[in-house]
């Protein structure tokens, strides 16, 4: 698997991938990521990547020329999705990360600014995707939230004790509770069922826990796992 981000700030994103599980499958050869900056595709003296919006208004627009020629720079796979990171996006979630991690390239287009030149969207024909209904300055951010949920799916990212099927929302719930040593801390003590080596038990418990949490935090997602009962 092939992220190519283009991006104006690449440091942000080979940074932030240079940690932890991200950087241990990166090394190992799993899934690499590249950057594209637009500024290098700029024509002007200047590298001039932004301009100001025709018909007024506030702050600038990102310049449909460097961004189309950046894009078009990129070596396509015959397997590859384009993504766009903005706050009008559809709303990620677990669903759509699962179908991102079939690709073997994806390529993501991270705004700042007022946002994009209207022509980029339609040139590029992006699939845009956005992790919430906030606003940020910029989709980096969003941009490696994506890589990792994606990373994660792929096999040999997660070593056997990370194991994804685990998870929040592998089987519609959200999390049980975790505990480690001491089995007493401040009064407050592990679960007996958890140090009984009753695997059937403890099985038990943990699913007890999911459904309570997932039924007082998240009623929209407890409704939907009842129904699939
Ligand atoms: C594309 C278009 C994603 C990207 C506009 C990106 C939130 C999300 C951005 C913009 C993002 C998300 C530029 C519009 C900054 C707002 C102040 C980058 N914000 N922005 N403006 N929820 N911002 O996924």
């Amino acid at each position: 698997m092939i992220f190519d981000i283009m991006t104006l700030f690449p440091e942000m994103i080979e940074n932030a991938c240079n940690y932890s599980i991200m950087k241990r499958a990166v090394q190992a050869g799993i899934f690499s990521v590249n950057t594209i900056n637009p500024r290098d595709f700029t024509l002007d003296k200047h590298k001039k990547v932004d301009d100001t919006p025709y018909g007024g208004g506030a702050g600038m627009v990102l310049m449909v020329q460097p961004y189309v020629d950046a894009y078009e720079s990129i070596t396509k796979s015959d397997k590859s999705a384009t993504i766009m990171l903005s706050p009008q996006g559809e709303p990620l979630n677990e669903r759509i990360v699962n179908e991102l991690a079939v690709y073997d390239q994806i390529i993501m287009l991270c705004g700042h600014y007022e946002g994009f030149d209207e022509r980029i969207r339609e040139i590029i024909q992006p699939r845009e995707i956005s992790i919430g209904d906030f606003v940020l300055t910029g989709g980096e951010l969003p941009a490696l939230c994506l890589i990792d949920a994606v990373s994660r799916k792929i096999e040999g990212t997660l070593g056997k004790i990370e194991s994804a099927d685990e998870d929040s929302f592998s089987n519609g719930l959200i999390e049980y509770p975790h505990y480690t040593k001491p089995r007493e801390f401040r009064n407050l003590k592990v679960p007996d069922v958890l140090l009984n080596g009753n695997h059937k038990e403890i099985n038990d418990f943990r699913l007890k826990k999911s459904i309570e949490r997932t039924q007082k935090r998240r009623p929209d997602l407890y409704e939907k796992y009842i129904k699939n009962q």
